[in-house]
C-alpha cells in the first residue's frame, strides 16, 4: 500500500518541479506571443555608462506600442558585455484575426529593464547606433534610413548589430549613505566645505528628485542634502 502512494507521488513531485522552475523569474515584461518569423538584433547595451546586470531586460515595442521582442539577460551575456539575439515578431498576413508582431517598414521602438534599479528607461532616455561588433558574426549594421537614436524599421529576416544606448543621469539604487554625508551635502551647498569627487563627493550627488527617483545633476546643492536626509531616515527609498 506504501509503494502505490509513493507511486503516485512520483508524477505530483516532477508537476510541482515543473511549476517552481517555471515560476523561478518573474520578469518585468510578459513574454510576447510566439511568432513565426522575426527580425533579429543584437548588440552592445550600457546604462549610464556600465554594464547591464543579470535579469535586466530589452524590450522591442511595435508602433501601437505592443511588445513584440523581449530578451532577459543572463550572466554569461554580461560577462561578455553583450546581449545576444532579440527575435522580434513579423505579423503573419495568413492570420487575419491575430497580430503576432510588426510589418514591413513599421517603426520600432526599444525600452530597457534595469532589474536592479527597478526601473524602466524610454523615449529620449534610450539612443540606438549601429554596432560594428558583430559584423563578423553575420549582423550587419542599419543603413541610416533603417535606424535613427530613437526607432528602427522593422524588416523581417534581417540581422541588425545596433548598440542601445541608456542615456541617464539616474543614480542606480542601493547606494549606502550615511547622515555625515547629508550633512556635508548641506555644508558643502551653503559654501562652507568644497566639492571634491577625489574624496568621492560623486556619492553626494543623488539630487534632485526627478519622478520620484533620484537623478544626479553634476553639482551639490541643497536639493542634495534634503535627497540624502531623505534617505537616510527613510522618507524616500532607491
Ligand atoms: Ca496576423
Ligand atoms: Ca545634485
Amino acid at each position: 500500500m506504501k509503494n502505490r502512494h509513493f507511486i503516485l507521488l512520483i508524477p505530483l513531485a516532477m508537476f510541482m518541479t515543473v511549476i517552481i522552475v517555471t515560476n523561478a523569474f518573474a520578469g518585468h515584461w510578459t513574454t510576447p506571443i510566439s511568432g513565426t518569423t522575426f527580425m533579429h538584433i543584437a548588440g552592445k547595451l550600457t546604462i549610464g555608462g556600465a554594464s547591464p546586470q543579470v535579469n535586466d531586460e530589452v524590450g522591442v515595442f511595435d508602433s501601437n506600442g505592443k511588445l513584440i521582442g523581449l530578451h532577459v539577460l543572463t550572466a554569461d551575456e554580461i560577462n561578455g558585455s553583450f546581449y545576444p539575439d532579440v527575435a522580434i515578431n513579423a505579423d503573419n498576413p495568413t492570420s487575419t484575426t491575430v497580430d503576432e508582431g510588426a510589418t514591413a517598414g513599421e517603426s520600432l521602438s526599444i525600452k530597457v529593464w534595469s532589474n536592479g534599479g527597478s526601473r524602466e528607461f524610454s523615449g529620449s532616455e534610450i539612443s540606438l547606433a549601429p554596432g560594428t561588433d558583430l559584423i563578423a558574426f553575420g549582423y550587419q549594421a542599419p543603413a541610416s534610413s533603417a535606424l535613427t537614436s530613437s526607432a528602427l524599421t522593422f524588416a523581417a529576416g534581417n540581422f541588425y548589430d545596433v548598440n542601445i544606448t541608456v542615456n541617464t543621469n539616474y543614480v542606480i539604487p542601493n547606494k549606502t549613505v550615511s547622515l555625515a554625508d547629508a550633512l556635508r551635502a548641506l555644508r558643502i551647498s551653503m559654501g562652507i566645505e568644497t566639492y571634491n569627487l577625489a574624496i568621492g563627493d560623486d556619492k553626494l550627488d543623488v539630487g534632485p528628485m526627478v519622478d520620484g527617483k533620484p537623478h544626479s545633476d553634476g553639482k551639490v546643492d541643497i536639493s542634495d542634502a534634503v535627497v540624502l536626509l531623505s534617505k537616510v531616515v527613510g522618507l524616500v527609498n532607491w
